[in-house]
């Protein structure tokens, strides 16, 4: 029984209906998981509370969540211990860096563009999984969202690739203190999708462009072919897999 009924997931990132987070809450709406969502700032909460809405039956939760602060995230996984109790598993979709930091070289990278993208976007998980992890009594799943650039080098993602590379050891890192408690934590790897985050990177445009042309699929990959992935790894499906890069990217990764 793969259905995820009788279980609660916390969903970060969720920015609008282009989001990668979306896509990952609509396919676990789909086969019964109670959500939480948690945004960055208040400017989010009316979006997200719009877009969830439109999820059938679902009785969704929303907490607003700064992942720089620390104090933030302690409070918002105690608020949600205190309103709904244990959780299966957290979907942690959040990167940033500054525009200026994603395109020209990445020799030029200023010490504080390095250190704003590695802490939004890296620190962030192991921040969250710290906190997340009390309220995951159960065990479960923790899925985070990286890219190919973390793994060599991709025109004009820069720090963020630098970024990603920290995050995926970090997700490494994290399998193996959670592992005894039967939490599990892999990431999914997606190819280039057109949402608020991407509009940041340099020459967007042909980066998408090159997976039409070259990828084994031919085309670009969709929030929804992310989303089912996610609900792979965060439910039963996948029970022995953890610490796992898997690449969502019409087979884009496997060219050299
Ligand atoms: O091509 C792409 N779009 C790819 C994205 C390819 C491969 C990976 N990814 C990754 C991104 O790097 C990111 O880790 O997927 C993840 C989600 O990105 P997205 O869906 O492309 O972008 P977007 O829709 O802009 O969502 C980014 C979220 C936003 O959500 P909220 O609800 O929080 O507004 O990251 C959030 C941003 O606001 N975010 C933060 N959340 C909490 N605290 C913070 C912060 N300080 N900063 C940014």
């Amino acid at each position: 029984n793969f259905s995820l009924d009788g279980k609660t997931y916390v969903i970060m990132g969720v920015a609008n209906k282009r989001s990668i987070a979306w896509g990952i809450a609509k396919a676990l709406h789909q086969v019964g998981a109670k959500l939480i969502f948690t945004y960055a700032n208040e400017r989010f909460e009316k979006p997200v509370r719009d877009l969830a809405s439109t999820l059938e039956g679902q009785e969704a939760s929303f907490y607003q969540c700064d992942v720089t602060n620390d104090e933030a995230i302690a409070e918002t996984f105690k608020q949600i211990k205190q309103d709904i109790g244990i959780i299966h598993g957290v979907a942690h979709c959040i990167a940033f860096a500054q525009k200026e930091d994603l395109q020209g070289e990445f020799i030029n990278t200023s010490r504080d563009g390095y250190l704003l993208a590695h802490n939004i976007s890296a620190y962030s998980l192991v921040a969250v999984a710290r906190e997340a992890e009390s309220l995951m009594t159960e065990g479960g799943g923790i899925v985070t969202l990286t890219y190919l650039g973390g793994e060599r080098v991709v025109q004009n993602y820069n720090v963020m690739g630098v970024a990603k590379a920290s995050l995926d050891a970090s997700m490494k890192y994290l399998a193996n203190d959670l592992g005894r408690k039967n939490i599990r934590v892999n990431a999914i790897s997606a190819g280039p999708i057109r949402t608020l985050s991407a509009k940041g990177v340099g020459d967007f445009n042909s980066i998408l462009k090159d997976i039409e042309e070259k990828a084994p699929l031919r085309r670009t990959v969709t929030q929804d072919e992310v989303g089912s992935t996610a609900y792979y790894l965060l439910s039963d499906l996948s029970q022995g897999v953890t610490g796992e890069i898997i690449h969502v990217d019409s087979g884009y990764s496997i060219l050299g």
